[in-house]
């Protein structure tokens, strides 16, 4: 029990803007209800109360969070200097995978903000029950769905929300209807949402930075006897036209399905059983002139350019929770995914040309694990895991219309074709935590954890240079290797939480150590050289992805204050360094300088108001090998007021949300937004894109 209050603490001091809004402490229940045990240090944000498109933003309101934003919609998650697909994400309980080689359609943008429940993130190490190749870290991304009831009548609830901001006249409107009694649940719902190139200054704006993406769920659940469940979920989402400035295609569409059937029962002797089978399919399309235009290489013609990637996925998870397994919590569980996916670019001005970017890239993953948390002595708790995993990889043949004219490609495409493709990894992670209970109000934790990654499909299997690089958006082109070895992470973590008289502060330190970990280094390869001339001309060479050696090191915390009945200040700050440790001096790519955040918030019967301070210094710590630019710090001020009124039973349900981000309009760029790509009168190609300029927004829902 006393983990569980500091929990709820953490959740609520996780929201820097509204805090103790009854929406937020809903969720608590639920999170334990859905098996996530009582960890602390694990914190759930809620997407009410802010002006930001994405979900994935919401991820900067966490200590040691961050996003790489590639577009309004393509935002993809970061924990302390690490990003992409060595986060785990979970969707609804799902590890759901991307269509595009670029990652356009990132994990952490896929659920639109107003129908998200919560984005929980593990602070520190994630244990091993939270997925596989969670080398990052974990987060997991909840949709709202409906609940069963208390009785045999059947209740209708449910949202209906909308939404208005100015800085890139974006609108959306969405909802949720359910009806549900004691026995049967469904739930259906959806969201629209759309906007304009968003402005950084005055009339200037990012191009392309459109979007325009339509939702729809739908979900029916099943208790057919006590303590044993069945649920049926199905979501689509259609993205369309959205820019993607920071990479070299925007998206013309991304239309993913995803399907699943879960079962949750409670069995005898306190043993729950938790099974989820699902699968994620999705085709996308993106292109070079569709929303900018197409670019000149080398000053020559026009090149245009298509591409058409597909996925096809499944998996399932099947775990087992012992809550009285010598004296602590036993979960023993297996997990597995199936992904295979596929790109082709082409040219609609020349319908002879063809890149087989991905032909049948496959990462298929079975593993199994056991953890157990629980007591050993008085005060002291201790969680520990492992898991193992086995990850199987391969490529079909490729081919290309340039292999016919350019014998360098004939080479590269021949000698990929005659490699061994099919690789197999065998990923061990551990991690162990103690948590020490000094007093009520002091504790402390020590952790020591090794993860593991096999390298994606792209580090593998992309054979030709090109930038299909999972979102890098360096702007340089890479190509891949198929003998790529595992990364394998280290790492010691230190945390305090104190909390007494009205207040908390929470540090943490982590060092952590990766053998093998995979970046890009100048390609030393002749041929590959010559057909990067020929897809980048001019260009600074292709860089091809290769283990290294890495450390990254930092402290992040979490504080706050009561100050009376009514006003309370909430603090957030993030410190991370990332570089080489091989011998060769660099910085790692794309690591956040030091940022953070303060909100002073008011509190007063149905209203509530916020001020927050955000602040980042200047980036000069970045990577040689890539070019990566350099960034100058900022500091921008939010208003957020909210008002929830309850002098009548049928006004209670609605909140009224105002707000102004960046009041002064200042020009400010986050160091982790990637350089623009698209040509722009406003913005040099090559220059780091800019944060949206002053944002006024409105924001309206009501629950029922
Ligand atoms: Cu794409």
């Amino acid at each position: 029990m006393e983990q569980k209050s500091i929990k709820q603490f953490l959740v609520l001091s996780g929201m820097s803007v509204s805090l103790h809004v009854l929406a937020e402490t809903e969720l608590l229940p639920t999170i334990s209800i859905e098996g996530q045990g009582v960890r602390p240090g694990q914190i759930a944000v809620t997407p009410e109360s802010d002006g930001a498109l994405d979900s994935a933003l919401l991820l900067k309101r966490i200590p040691g969070g961050n996003v790489n934003r590639n577009g309004p919609l393509t935002n993809l998650p970061q924990y302390r200097g690490l990003f992409g697909n060595r986060i785990g994400v979970k969707v609804n309980g799902i590890s759901v995978q991307e269509v595009g080689p670029n990652s356009m359609d990132t994990r952490s943008s896929s659920v639109p903000k107003t129908l998200v429940k919560s984005v929980k993130v593990y602070c520190g190490i994630a244990p091993v029950s939270a997925g596989m190749e969670t080398i990052g870290g974990a987060m997991e991304i909840n949709s709202r769905r409906s609940e069963f009831g208390d009785s045999v009548t059947p209740e209708f609830h449910g949202f209906v929300n909308t939404g208005y901001s100015w800085v890139d006249f974006g609108r959306y409107y969405g909802g949720m209807l359910g009806l549900s009694n004691e026995k049967h649940r469904l739930n259906a719902g959806g969201n629209i949402e759309k906007g304009n190139n968003y402005k950084f200054r005055g009339k200037k704006s990012v191009r392309p930075s459109q979007y325009d993406r339509e939702v729809f769920s739908v979900g029916y659940g099943f208790k057919p006897i006590e303590n044993h469940q069945i649920s049926i979920d199905y979501d689509f989402k259609d993205t369309g036209h959205t820019g993607t400035p920071s990479l070299p295609m925007d998206i013309d569409y991304v239309r993913t399905n995803i399907g699943s059937i879960g079962y949750q029962g409670k069995l005898p002797d306190n043993l729950d059983v938790i099974f989820k089978g699902f699968f994620n399919r999705g085709r996308h399309k993106m292109s070079n002139h569709l929303l900018r235009s197409a670019p000149r290489p080398g000053g020559g013609p026009q090149r245009f350019r298509e591409a058409t990637p597909k996925l096809q996925s499944g998996g399932f998870n099947l775990h087992f929770i012992a809550s009285e397994f010598h004296g602590g919590q036993l979960i023993v569980g297996a997990d597995g995914d199936l992904t295979v996916n596929d790109s082709v670019i082409s040219d609609f001005s020349n319908p002879k040309f063809f890149i087989d970017n991905f032909v049948n890239s496959t990462k298929d993953r079975y593993s199994g694990f056991a953890e157990w948390t629980g007591d050993i002595v008085k005060h002291l708790n201790l969680e520990i895991g492992f898991r193992y995993a086995y990850v199987h990889m391969d490529s079909d043949r490729v081919d290309t219309v340039l292999a016919k004219i350019r014998p360098p490609a004939k080479v590269l495409r021949d000698r990929f074709n005659n490699a061994d493709r099919s690789k197999n990894d065998h990923l061990f992670d551990a991690a162990a935590v103690l948590r020490y209970a000094y007093s009520d109000a002091l504790k402390l934790e020590f952790g020591v954890a090794r993860k593991t990654r096999a390298p994606s499909y792209q580090e593998r299997y992309l054979w030709i240079p090109l930038e299909a690089t999972g979102g890098l958006a360096d702007g340089r082109i890479y190509v891949g290797d198929p003998s790529l070895k595992q990364e394998k992470s280290y790492q010691l973590e230190l945390g305090v939480d104190w909390q007494d008289y009205g207040a908390y502060f929470a540090p943490r330190a982590f060092y952590r150590y990766v053998v093998d970990y995979i970046q890009g280094l100048p390609s030393t390869d002749q041929v590959t050289n010559m057909v990067a001339g020929v897809i980048q001309p001019g260009g600074p060479g292709p860089l091809q992805f290769s283990n290294i050696d890495a450390h990254l090191w930092g402290v992040d915390l979490e504080t706050g204050y009561a100050l009376t009945d009514n006003f309370r200040v909430d603090a957030i700050l993030s410190y991370v360094r990332g570089k080489r440790a091989d011998g060769n001096k660099d910085n790692l790519y794309r690591i956040a300088p030091l940022n953070g955040r303060v909100s002073l918030t008011y509190d007063y019967s149905d209203w509530l108001a916020s001020l927050t301070y955000v602040a980042a210094t200047k980036q000069e710590h970045t990577a040689n090998f890539n070019g990566e630019r350099k960034t100058s710090g900022y500091n921008i001020l939010n208003l957020y007021a909210q008002y929830r009124p309850s002098f009548h039973q049928y006004a209670e349900g609605l909140t009224i949300g105002v707000g102004v981000d960046n009041i002064i309009g200042t020009k400010y760029t986050d160091h982790l937004n990637g350089i623009n790509r698209a040509a722009n009168p406003n913005l040099p190609i090559g220059k780091r894109i800019p944060n949206p300029g002053r944002n006024v927004y409105v924001t309206l829902r009501y629950d029922w």
